[in-house]
């Protein structure tokens, strides 16, 4: 049985680790650079147009979402979590510090963390904060599934290249990382990517 994540639903916004839900159950968080992509995933793999918001404009996403799978999917106690975006330039230095310290205690001391969904734009993969997100999760010996995000934007040649290349990149850094195309605006990739999911929240 898979569970259905259509049935996703928004419950807080915390700024602090303090805010969150209690530490029990399983949660998959969603990282990524401001502007990969998360939101969209997130709403891609619930079925939800508007369930996380999507936004032009990068920094969209400045706290710590909270999505709760209600209790009649067959399983209790389950969790979506969408991480603020990194890496925005424009955002408030004082903002940036704050995620900095925010992130890595975050991926560390949360119990009911199953894994993480790292997502990159497949046009501008690996970055230093995405490698510096794969090092945190080695570090706390957290699972990662990455997702290159926009892959309609490339033909699979060039798409499929990338994950190529990235794969080994990845690996090297966190070698319990796994990777796979995705697109949020065709839908490629949310079968293997709710599978995943399925993995670590079943
Ligand atoms: N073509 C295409 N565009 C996408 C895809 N996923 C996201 N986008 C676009 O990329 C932009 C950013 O998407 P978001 O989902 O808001 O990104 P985010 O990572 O949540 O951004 P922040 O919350 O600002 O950190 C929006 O304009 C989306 O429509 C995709 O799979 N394909
Ligand atoms: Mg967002």
């Amino acid at each position: 049985m898979s569970i259905d994540y259509r049935q996703a639903q928004f419950l807080l916004s915390a700024a602090e680790i303090e805010q969150l839900p209690p530490d029990t159950g399983r949660e998959v968080a969603f990282a990524g650079r401001s502007n990969a992509g998360k939101s969209s995933a997130l709403n891609c793999i619930t079925g939800q147009r508007q369930l996380a918001r999507v936004s032009k404009t990068p920094g969209r996403t400045q706290q710590i979402n909270v999505f709760p799978l209600p209790e009649n999917v067959g399983v209790s106690d389950r969790r979506l979590i969408d991480l603020p975006g990194y890496g925005y330039a424009k955002a408030p230095a004082s903002l940036r510090a704050h995620w900095q310290k925010v992130l890595p205690q975050y991926l560390e001391s949360r119990q009911s963390l199953q894994g993480l969904v790292l997502i990159m734009d497949v046009r501008h993969p690996l970055g230093p904060l995405d490698q510096q997100m794969l090092e945190w999760c080695a570090a706390a010996d957290l699972g990662v599934h990455v997702l290159l995000s926009k892959a309609d934007k490339l033909r699979r040649g060039p798409a499929g290249n990338v994950l190529q290349h990235v794969r080994p990149a990845v690996s090297k850094i966190c070698n319990k990382a796994s990777i796979q195309l995705f697109s949020a605006a065709n839908g490629d990739g949310i079968d293997a990517a709710r599978q995943q999911l399925d993995v670590w929240l079943e």
